[in-house]
């Protein structure tokens, strides 16, 4: 008799469920790690569904029109960004505007740079995408002891205007005393060199202290401001030679090395880890989702002074405790 023959069901693809040896080595010597093919196609679809959806359907009405902006010496501070920790907001692109009118030029869902940064609780797909247990075993194998996803977002790197990222470190961000930041970074659509794929200056998370951390200033707003807790997260503490290490750091020039993925690819991004990505000046948009985690556990001190405050209700959600 001939055997039956069973089909696969349609999301049959097969997902890592943890980091090999060897790629946890190359994390740690290098600072970041690519894994391709952690989504599905299924996952993928139903991920950009969701982000279209949402960028087609947000009110323009009663939108503030908050912009994302980041120097080095400012960043965006005004409510609607505050506030978005325990929220789903949209900002927008500063090149989506005119120079001359200050008008909207392109469509709204063309205009957006990036959505956050409560997907992981509001959005029923990123939640599924982010509570996985290919993450939780990749925090255990990183050493965290409670991880807390603190935030997500959906950055679109639009079509000729999506926004350059200049270098810098997560912990700089979401600062932990001491540093303890790790960025998922997970490509729903392929990042090029052409589209503005990320890039990292490799092992710098061994030799660039985190110097500085965004803070709510006391009139408003946000602010930079010198970290006075530790600059290197426990266990990788620079010793004597600390300040020949930041002179060397700061006197020579980094070497950016292209991190171009195929969508599906997951990154990790060690919270210390000087990187960058580049305009999207083509016409192809870049659609990443990345969250972030941070150490929860009782000797790591997250103060008020972050920009980014614990939602009130639960505060950050545990990335072990929401799989079991
Ligand atoms: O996706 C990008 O272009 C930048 C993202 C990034 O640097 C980050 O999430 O830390």
């Amino acid at each position: 008799m001939a055997p039956t023959r069973v089909s696969p069901p349609p999301d049959s693809f097969s997902v890592p469920d943890h980091l090999t040896a060897e790629q946890l080595a190359s994390y740690n010597t290098n600072g970041y790690l690519i894994i391709p093919n952690t989504l599905s196609p299924a996952t993928i679809s139903s991920l950009l569904s969701e982000t279209h959806h949402m960028l087609s359907s947000f009110s323009l009405a009663d939108h503030p029109m908050t912009k994302f902006s980041t120097g080095e010496t400012s960043h965006v501070g005004d409510s609607y960004f505050l506030t978005s920790s325990s929220k789903i907001h949209f900002f927008f692109e500063e090149a989506a505007f005119s120079p001359h009118t200050g008008a909207l030029t392109k469509a709204k869902h063309l205009a957006i740079n990036k959505i956050g940064h409560y997907l992981h609780e509001l959005s029923p797909p990123f939640k599924k995408a982010t509570f996985t247990p290919l993450h939780a075993s990749i925090a255990r194998m990183l050493g965290f002891q409670d991880p807390r996803v603190l935030q997500s977002m959906i950055i679109c790197k639009q079509p000729e205007i999506g926004g350059a990222v200049r270098p810098h470190q997560d912990s700089t961000f979401l600062y932990t005393n001491p540093p303890s930041a790790v960025g998922f970074w997970i490509a729903l659509e392929d990042a090029t060199e052409e589209n503005g794929c990320l890039s990292f200056a490799r092992g710098s998370h061994k030799r660039a202290p985190v110097k500085s951390r965004l803070v709510r200033k006391e009139g408003g707003g946000t602010g930079f401001e010198d970290v006075e807790g530790a600059r290197f997260p426990a266990g990788m503490e620079v010793g004597k030679d600390e300040e020949a290490e930041e002179e060397e750091v700061e006197g020579g020039e980094e070497v950016y090395e292209l991190g171009e993925v195929k969508s599906g690819s997951l990154v990790l991004i060690h919270g210390n880890l000087l990187h960058k990505s580049e305009k999207n000046t083509s016409g192809k948009s870049r659609f990443i989702y990345t969250f972030h985690c941070i150490e929860g556990a009782n000797e790591y001190e997250y103060d008020e002074k972050n920009w980014l405050q614990p939602p009130e209700d639960k505060g950050f959600s545990r990335l072990f405790e929401s799989l079991s």
